[in-house]
């Protein structure tokens, strides 16, 4: 009999959606029979998107050290934020016949190929931390990961909150993620979605840093020669607002109150700049998805199904919850 098992991890939470039970047959792409296997037989290829933020350094850790604790073998890739090498790194996972693949697409777009490919070779595969655009959604099991819109709103009624009762234009620049990839695409929507009925607050710029500290110090410094005025930054995440902060400081300006910072992700250095002021606002996304990514792979190993989507629960800081925080951060 197949059996539904609810996936809970610290931290972390599972959208609580119907569970099947009743000996129906799992859907196709949702782990089919289970492999059966005793952990240590069991293979994961995990083809990574990168090593772009502190964010996916902590991802990383986090899913090896997952995977040893439990005496999984992981087979690990770094694509060095290219689409071409994870597409190459899956399809070598296919040819050496491993039980699942789970992958952070680096952008939405163009995986149904490859997908298909593991289909065929009957190998479930688990997206992680990031989704894909496929309109057929049996090409995978689940999509494990946060809810990349509900963290843009929550950066934009921060800043809706901030300028509560007063008129005065608001000029925020936007330092993009990944162009194409959820992330950014779903931060952004979020963030104007919540700032849209504040005609004051505008969006004046809005370029990709694509994620990386020296991508946004470069957006930032660029900007800051273009706009007459810049009230505040919105960094899609930790790396990006800290490279800004470098180029506004370098422009003789304070960070944190000449210009005000809002980023996502809550790693440790995004925190630290938090807890002094140089940033203003961040909205958590968790990498600590390890343990959720091998509840999975042991439910579908005994034939069990899981939800088709889990959602990572994730909180706000201020300047004071930093500070609070920080001593027992993780990452
Ligand atoms: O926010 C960013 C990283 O996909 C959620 O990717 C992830 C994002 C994260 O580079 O720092």
């Amino acid at each position: 009999m197949k059996k539904a098992i609810g996936l809970f991890a610290a931290g972390a939470m599972v959208l609580a959606l119907s569970a099947c039970g009743g000996g129906a047959a799992a859907p196709a792409g949702n782990g089919g029979e289970g492999k059966g296997k005793s952990l240590d037989q069991l293979v994961v290829g995990f083809a990574q998107v990168g090593a772009e933020s502190g964010w996916r350094t902590a991802n990383t850790k986090d899913i090896q050290d997952s995977f040893k604790e439990a005496g999984i073998q992981l087979k690990f890739s770094d694509a060095q934020q290219k689409q071409e090498n994870q597409i190459k790194a899956i399809r070598s996972y296919i040819q050496q016949g491993v039980d699942y693949i789970a992958f952070s697409p680096v952008v939405q777009t163009g995986w149904d190929a490859v997908l298909n490919e593991a289909k065929a070779a009957n190998i479930p595969v688990i997206l992680t931390d990031r989704a894909v655009d496929s309109k057929d959604t049996s090409l995978y099991v689940t999509f494990l990961g946060s809810d990349f819109i509900l963290e843009g709103k929550k950066a934009g009624e921060w800043l809706v909150k901030e300028y509560e009762g007063k008129n005065d234009a608001v000029n925020v620049v936007q330092l993009e993620g990944t162009t194409g990839s959820a992330p950014a695409i779903d931060r952004g929507t979020g963030f104007a979605d919540a700032i849209k009925a504040n005609p004051n607050i505008k969006v004046v710029a809005s370029q990709t840093g694509d994620f990386t500290r020296a991508g946004g110090k470069q957006v930032m410094e660029a900007m800051l020669k273009s706009q007459p005025k810049i009230d505040v930054v919105y960094a899609h995440n930790d790396d990006m607002g800290l490279g800004a902060i470098e180029a506004i400081e370098a422009a003789g300006k304070v960070p944190g109150k000449d210009i005000k910072i809002i980023t996502v992700d809550a790693v440790k250095d995004g925190m630290t700049a938090l807890s002094e002021g140089k940033i203003n606002f961040i909205v958590e996304c968790s990498p600590l998805l390890g343990k959720q990514l091998i509840d999975v792979v042991k439910t579908l190993n005994e034939g069990g199904t899981v939800e088709k989507r889990i959602v990572t629960e994730e909180t706000t800081f201020t300047q004071e919850q930093a500070k609070e925080a920080l001593p027992t951060r993780k990452y």
